[in-house]
């Protein structure tokens, strides 16, 4: 398929994947909320410079972007030679950051080997003069470490075979037979890694782009026929995976349904890349994390080895800040469930263990902290790190609405950077208000999981995709409804916010008809600002600002959102977007 990758991720899976397993066999994945990617290839020499030229996009992908022909690409292989491949310091790394499992790649898009393979001899143990299986040492730490063995594993993507796929400057597109390509390679290499290895945890298959559903069945049923326990990713394509994936570095709007894994970057690449130095803090980290933790999803951070082996530095730091933070606050992360909220609030986020509530403070709260929404009864209250001293309360309900509201006094508490947990245990278990509420600092945000789809045609196109956000979204009969309640009545600012991928084109330009308490409002999405965050980073929070509505009493109320005229450019069209709305929140602040 030729594709420009300017403006491609080639990260999503179309639609989620259900929850099929029972939830035993994902409960060593739940439970450990964090885990450490790992890609290390050939693609670490070159390390995002070909001929003497910095070639952009992620560094793995660099055989593809200058179409390197094979025979020029494998010549790498003679220079890999890693001095400083420390096997059980990376275990030891993911175990001080507090992660439970490790996904190495066994083999990337580039279609090499890194172990000992006799299926292919495209492999680290037979074209190197390093001959070692850094495979074979990972599998052996993480035994001894106690970390959860993964691979990685292109099963699509494969620019070495001449029957996978993508790779059309040596072989032509329609000599391709990927069956012979699944027969000859996948399904083999596959019985290799697990068989060789021990218990593997999970294979993280990825970019499920060509695959029909029975050849990515097949590959599921190889698998678990091998391995029965052995966990299936959610880019197997098809919906087939035991969990779900969105795209890389994707952080949802809000609570999210099922078994989730978002993977992302310390900096932007996966494989090493050379002049790559733009690392997250620790702190967006560690609220990443957190974010992720309260949504339901895990949080798959990768590092990228140079050709000696060696982490980078600021990795190596940056994982080491955030077990440092986890050796404190692991209880409120480790074991967790998500959010009983499916928003987020202004102030931080909220993870839950049995009648524990965990409130992750990203800013000191105000001394008296109030909390809308809650409706079970709170028995105590006391900072994670300091656990014997309580903080007093008081529950009552909002004027004029049947709205819970608890209040804490926060007198005293030690507010730590970058974020402080305070234990909230609850006398019996937790039930919250299903709507939206106005939050105590009186924003309201309307996030898509929470809208109920409408429509005036017998069935809705559009769909609230498992991720969170809109999908289809390209007619105007179809709206997005919301029932909220206001506890602060007054007159508000109201933004719509629309999002895309970083390198795909967003599509703006729709005219959106937004009513409530009476009144409409009518705007073309525009891209006026971009909402910071972590969120924007790698997909930018669009906002157009649309004007104003008011309140006038605190209750219940509704708020419509529907497209009047749209804007279907087939440039906004990608392998991954509709190219329709990509809505993501309303949001409303007080006006005065
Ligand atoms: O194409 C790959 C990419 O190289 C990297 O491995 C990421 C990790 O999620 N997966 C694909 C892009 O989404």
């Amino acid at each position: 398929m030729a594709l420009s990758m300017r403006a491609v991720d080639i990260s999503a899976v179309k639609r989620p994947t259900r929850r099929r397993r029972g939830r035993d066999e994902l409960a060593w994945w739940r439970d450990a909320r964090f885990g450490l990617f790992i890609h290390w290839g050939l693609y670490a020499i070159p390390a995002g410079v070909w001929r003497g030229k910095r070639v952009p996009y992620i560094g793995e992908w660099l055989m593809f972007r200058e179409k390197i022909p094979v025979a020029t690409y494998a010549k790498l292989a003679a220079q890999f030679h890693p001095r400083h491949w420390d096997a059980a310091a990376i275990v030891r790394l993911a175990r001080e950051a507090g992660m439970g499992y490790l996904v190495v790649t066994t083999k990337h898009h580039d279609g090499f080997a890194m172990y000992r393979s006799s299926v292919c001899p495209y492999n680290v143990v037979d074209a190197t003069p390093w001959h070692h299986d850094p495979i074979a040492d990972l599998a052996r730490e993480c035994r001894r470490q106690g970390v959860k063995l993964c691979f990685y594993y292109s099963q699509d993507l494969d620019w070495h075979h001449p029957d996978g796929a993508w790779n059309t400057w040596d072989y032509p597109p329609e000599n391709k037979k990927p069956d012979r390509y699944l027969r000859e390679k996948v399904l083999p290499q596959l019985t290799e890694l697990l068989t060789h290895y021990g218990p593997v945890g999970m294979i993280w298959f990825d970019t499920p782009l060509t695959l029909t559903r029975e050849q990515s069945a097949a590959i599921r049923r190889h698998v678990k026929r091998l391995q029965p326990h052995c966990l299936v990713s959610g880019r197997i394509g098809h919906g087939l995976g035991d969990y779900s994936l969105p795209r890389d570095n994707f952080l949802p709007p809000g609570r999210l349904e099922g078994d989730w894994e978002t993977c992302a970057t310390l900096n932007h690449t996966w494989g090493f890349k050379k002049h790559d130095h733009e690392w997250k803090s620790a702190a967006n980290l560690i609220t990443t994390l957190i974010d992720l933790t309260s949504k339901g999803s895990n949080y798959l951070l990768n590092i990228g080895p140079d050709a000696d082996g060696r982490v980078p530095a600021p990795s190596v730091q940056r994982l080491r800040a955030i077990g440092a933070w986890l050796r404190v606050n692991g209880a409120a992360i480790h074991g967790t469930s998500p959010s009983p909220f499916r928003h987020d609030f202004p102030w931080g986020r909220i993870t839950t263990k049995g009648r524990t509530l965990y409130f992750h403070f990203f800013a000191k709260p105000s001394r008296h902290f109030q909390l809308h929404g809650l409706r079970s009864r709170v028995a105590s209250v006391a900072a994670l790190a300091r656990p014997h001293k309580n903080f007093s309360f008081s529950q009552t309900t909002a004027a004029g609405t049947r709205t819970p509201v608890l209040t804490i006094d926060f007198t005293g508490l030690r507010f730590t950077k970058p974020a402080t947990v305070v234990a909230v245990q609850l006398a019996k278990a937790t039930a919250v208000e299903p709507l939206t509420l106005q939050q105590p600092d009186r924003t309201l945000t309307f996030i898509g999981p929470m809208a109920r789809v409408g429509t005036n045609a017998k069935k809705p196109e559009m769909r609230m995709g498992g991720n969170g956000l809109t999908e289809n979204w390209r007619n105007t009969r179809d709206w997005l409804e919301w029932r909220f309640t206001v506890l602060h009545p007054g007159k508000f600012d109201v933004t719509v916010v629309t999002t895309h991928q970083h390198l795909e084109p967003w599509s703006g330009g729709h005219t959106l008809r937004l009513s409530s308490a009476g009144r409409t409002l009518r705007r073309k999405t525009a891209r006026e600002s971009i909402l910071p965050g972590l969120r924007s980073t790698y997909f930018p929070q669009i906002a157009t600002h649309f004007g104003q509505l008011s309140f006038p009493r605190a209750g219940t109320y509704s708020l419509r959102l529907q497209a009047e005229g749209l804007n279907l450019a087939k440039k906004n069209k990608t392998l991954f977007s509709d190219g329709g709305i990509q809505f993501s929140e309303i949001r409303l602040t007080p006006a005065e």
